[in-house]
C-alpha cells in the first residue's frame, strides 16, 4: 500500500539491526522496543502491547498467569520484528505504526479485585497516548480493560464484538465472585458502557451459561452467532452485523478475543476447551474484516485465556506453542487491518501472479482428445 513512512524511518537503524535469531535476545512482543508506560507520550506511540498476567479470576483450569510471556516467546517467530508484509492482506501495520511493548501489568496472585484494578491503570495509561492491545491473562482482564480505555479517552458508548466460546454474560462466576472470568461482559453492561444492541457474541457453544442467562441476553437486545451458524453462514454478513451493530451510535469499539473460541484442536492452549470451535482461517478473517471497518483512532483489542501449559508442539524449548502462535498472529492481523482502515483502504496491494486464478483454458489436455 502507498505510504509516506516506512518501517525503517519509525524503527530507525534497529529496523535491519534487530534481525537476530529467533532463540537470541529479549524476547518483547515481536522483539519490538519496550517502552514504559509513562514515556509514551515522548516515544510518540501509536499502539502499546501490555501483558495482563493474571489468571485467579479462573474457575476451572488456571494457568493464563503464563500467557503474555508465552504469546511473546511465540511472536519472536519469524524474525525481523519491524517487517511483517502480510502476503494475503498486503499490508505491513509496522510500515505505518510504531508499536511498542510495555510489559505487563502489575498483578498480585490472591488480590484479584486488586490486580484487577492495577490492569485498568495500566490500560488508562497506555490508552491516554495510543491504542491498547492487551494479551491476558484470563478473561476477566477484559472489564479493567475496557474501563480504563473508555475513562482515558472519554467513551460513554462503547460497541463490543466478542469472540468467546462463553457468554461471560452470568451475574457472577461459578462460585459466585463479582469479577470473574465469566462475568465481565456483565459488569461492562451494568456499567452502561456497553449496551446489549451495541453488543455481539460470536461462536458460542456448549452448556454454559444456561438458557435463563440467553433468555436475559435476548431481553437485553444481545446478539449471538452460535460456532455452528459460524460455519454455516457467509461470514460477511456475520462480520456486517457485528460491525453495525458495534458502531450504532457508539464512540469507539472494543474486540476482545478468547482463544476458547477455536476448536481445541488448533487451540488447545486455554483452561476450558469445548469441542466444535473456529477453524483459523474462519477467525483470523473474521477479526481482519471487523478491524478493517472499524476507526482505528477509537479502538482497543484484547486477546485472553491463553494458558501454555495446556498447549502443545514446542513448548519445551519455548518459542511457543500453537495456541500462543495463534494469539500473536491474531494481534498481527489486527494491526494490519488497522494499518488498512487508516489509510483509508478496504485492502492492502498483494503481489499476485501475473496469470489470473484458475485454470486458463489454452492448455490441451490429453482428456480433450
Ligand atoms: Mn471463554
Amino acid at each position: 500500500m502507498s505510504n509516506e513512512r516506512t518501517g525503517e524511518d519509525i524503527y530507525g537503524e534497529k529496523h535491519k539491526d534487530a534481525n537476530e535469531p529467533i532463540f537470541s535476545g529479549v524476547p518483547s512482543f515481536l522483539k519490538l522496543p519496550q517502552v514504559d508506560r509513562e514515556d509514551l507520550a515522548a516515544a510518540d506511540v501509536d499502539v502499546a502491547v501490555l501483558g495482563a498476567p493474571l489468571d485467579t479470576a479462573t474457575t476451572i483450569r488456571p494457568g493464563t498467569r503464563y500467557g503474555p510471556r508465552a504469546v511473546r516467546a511465540a511472536s519472536t517467530v519469524p524474525s525481523p520484528p519491524y517487517e511483517h508484509f502480510n502476503i494475503e492482506t498486503g499490508v505491513d501495520p509496522f510500515d505505518r505504526y510504531k508499536v511498542v511493548d510495555t510489559g505487563d501489568a502489575a498483578v498480585s496472585p490472591g488480590q484479584t479485585r486488586k490486580s484487577q484494578l492495577s490492569i485498568e491503570d495500566a490500560v488508562y495509561e497506555i490508552s491516554e497516548q495510543a491504542t491498547p492491545v492487551v494479551i491476558g491473562g484470563d478473561h476477566s482482564i477484559s472489564y479493567p480493560d475496557i474501563k480504563g480505555w473508555a475513562e482515558a479517552n472519554g467513551y460513554e458508548d462503547v460497541g463490543l464484538v466478542h469472540f468467546d466460546c462463553h457468554a461471560d454474560t452470568g451475574e457472577d462466576g461459578l462460585t459466585g465472585f463479582e469479577y470473574d472470568h465469566g462475568a465481565w461482559v456483565k459488569r461492562v453492561y451494568d456499567d452502561d458502557i456497553v449496551a446489549g444492541e451495541n453488543y455481539t457474541l460470536i461462536g458460542p457453544r456448549g452448556f454454559w451459561p444456561g438458557p435463563d442467562t440467553y433468555e436475559g441476553m435476548r431481553e437485553a437486545d444481545m446478539k449471538w452467532y452460535t460456532a455452528m451458524q459460524v460455519g454455516e453462514m457467509d461470514l460477511d454478513a456475520i462480520v456486517q452485523d457485528a460491525v453495525e451493530r458495534a458502531t450504532d451510535g457508539t464512540d469507539a469499539v472494543w474486540v476482545s478475543f478468547d482463544v476458547d473460541v477455536m476448536e481445541p484442536a488448533y487451540c488447545p492452549g486455554t483452561g476450558e476447551p469445548e469441542p466444535g470451535g473456529l477453524v483459523p482461517r474462519e477467525a483470523i478473517y473474521m477479526v481482519r474484516e471487523v478491524v478493517k471497518a472499524l476507526d482505528p483512532d477509537d479502538f482497543g483489542f484484547d486477546v485472553v485465556e491463553v494458558a501454555p501449559q495446556y498447549d502443545v508442539s514446542d513448548t519445551s524449548s519455548y518459542n511457543g506453542g500453537i495456541t500462543s502462535g495463534f494469539a500473536n498472529r491474531l494481534v498481527i492481523e489486527v494491526l494490519g487491518s488497522m494499518a488498512l482502515a487508516d489509510a483509508g483502504l478496504s485492502e492492502g496491494s498483494p503481489i499476485r501472479p501475473k496469470e489470473p486464478l484458475g485454470p486458463s483454458g489454452t492448455v490441451e489436455t490429453p482428456g480433450d482428445d
